[in-house]
C-alpha cells in the first residue's frame, strides 16, 4: 500500500467510514490505464487563453513521458506565480473588500478530484487542491481550513495582493460598478487539459475568480462538472468566463456527456454554449468559453463572444488559436 492509500485508509477509518477491509481496499485500487488507437494525436496540452509559458511547462513534462496530472499542475503553477496574470494566483484582482481569494481544482485519469475554494494567502492553489486529492479523505476544502491545511503541507503564506492589483481595486472603488468583464486580454482563468503518452487525461483549473466579486463568492472553476470534468474513457472539458452561468448548466460535465454520446469536442462545446444562451436571450453582456479534448486527442473550443482564445502544444508546436463563437 502506498503512502497515499495508507493515509486515506487511515483517515476513512477515523471518520467511521470503513465499510469492510476488502471492499475498501478494492475501491481504492487504481483503475486500468486506458489504451488508445492509431488515431491518437497525443500527447498534447490545451489551455484557456493566451498562455504559452504555461503550456510550454506542461509540454516539458509530457515530452519526457511524464503524467498528464503532473503536466497540468506544473503548467497551471506558471500562471499562478505570474504577477502579470490578474485573474490567477499572485497578482489576481481582489474581491470588493480588496481581498484576493482563490478557487482551484484538479482531476486525474482515475476520476479522483481535489479542490480548494475561497483560499487566501497561498500562491499555488492548484497544488493545494492536489494535496486535498492525494493526502486527505475529502475532495473539497474551503477558506481558513484549506489555508491551514496548505501551511501544514509545507506551503508558504504570501500576500497575493500586488501593488498593481491594489491600484486597480482602488480605482474600481471610485465607481464600485459591478459588471462582468467580457475578456481580460491575454490572460484569464486558466483551465488546462492534457493527455499523456499513455492516453491518460488530467485537468486543472485555477483562478482568482471574477474581479470585485462579493466577499465569499465562489465560481465554477473549482466545482467538479462545472469548471472542469473528465472521464478517461471519453474526454475532458474546462470553462472560463462568468462562472454563475457555467454552474447553472454544469457545463464541463455536459460537454463530456455529449462526447460520450458521439459529439466531437467542437460540437459538444458549441452545444454547451447554446444551452447557456437559450436561457439568456436578452442578456449578451457576459463571456463564457469552453475547451474540450477527447481520448483520441481531438480538440474543440467555442465561446459566447469573440476575443476568447486557447493555447495548444502538440507535436512540438505551441500555438494560440481563436475559435469560432456564437454572438456575431
Ligand atoms: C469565475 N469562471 O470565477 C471564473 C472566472 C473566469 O475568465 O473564468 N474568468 O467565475
Amino acid at each position: 500500500m502506498n503512502r497515499r492509500k495508507f493515509i486515506r485508509n487511515t483517515a476513512l477509518s477515523g471518520l467511521g467510514l470503513t465499510v469492510g477491509g476488502s471492499v475498501l481496499a478494492k475501491g481504492l485500487e487504481e483503475l486500468p490505464v486506458s489504451t488508445h488507437s492509431s488515431e491518437f494525436k497525443g500527447p498534447l496540452v490545451i489551455a484557456t487563453w493566451n498562455v504559452p509559458n504555461a503550456t510550454a511547462k506542461a509540454w516539458e513534462v509530457l515530452e519526457k513521458g511524464g503524467s498528464a496530472l503532473d503536466a497540468v499542475e506544473k503548467g497551471c503553477n506558471v500562471e499562478e506565480e505570474d504577477p502579470k496574470n490578474s485573474s490567477v494566483g499572485y497578482g489576481g484582482l481582489p474581491d470588493r473588500e480588496g481581498i484576493v481569494t482563490l478557487d482551484a481544482c484538479i482531476m486525474d485519469h482515475n476520476g479522483n478530484y481535489g479542490s480548494v475554494v475561497f483560499l487566501q494567502n497561498i500562491v499555488h492553489a492548484i497544488s493545494v487542491a492536489r494535496k486535498v486529492m492525494e493526502e486527505t479523505p475529502h475532495v473539497l476544502m474551503a477558506g481558513k481550513g484549506a489555508e491551514d491545511f496548505a501551511v501544514a503541507q509545507g506551503f508558504k503564506r504570501t500576500n497575493l495582493l500586488t501593488e498593481s492589483s491594489k491600484k486597480a481595486w482602488e480605482e474600481w472603488k471610485v465607481t464600485s460598478e459591478y459588471k462582468p468583464i467580457i475578456n481580460i486580454e491575454n490572460h484569464d482563468t486558466i483551465g488546462m487539459l492534457a493527455i499523456d503518452k499513455d492516453g491518460n487525461l488530467a485537468g486543472g483549473c485555477t483562478t482568482s475568480g471574477l474581479a470585485y466579486k462579493m466577499h465569499g463568492r465562489v465560481g465554477d472553476s473549482p466545482i467538479i462538472g462545472s469548471g472542469l470534468f473528465l472521464d478517461n474513457e471519453v474526454g475532458a472539458a474546462t470553462a472560463t468566463g462568468l462562472g454563475e452561468e457555467v454552474l447553472k448548466t454544469v457545463g464541463s460535465f455536459l460537454i463530456v456527456e455529449l462526447m460520450r454520446h458521439g459529439r466531437t469536442p467542437q460540437q459538444a462545446c458549441e452545444e454547451a454554449v447554446n444551452r447557456i444562451m437559450k436561457k439568456q436571450i436578452h442578456r449578451k453582456d457576459f463571456q463564457v468559453g469552453f475547451i474540450a479534448l477527447n481520448t483520441k486527442g481531438e480538440v474543440g473550443a467555442y465561446s459566447v463572444h469573440g476575443g476568447f482564445s486557447y493555447q495548444i502544444y502538440q507535436n512540438g508546436e505551441n500555438k494560440n488559436v481563436s475559435p469560432d463563437f456564437l454572438s456575431k
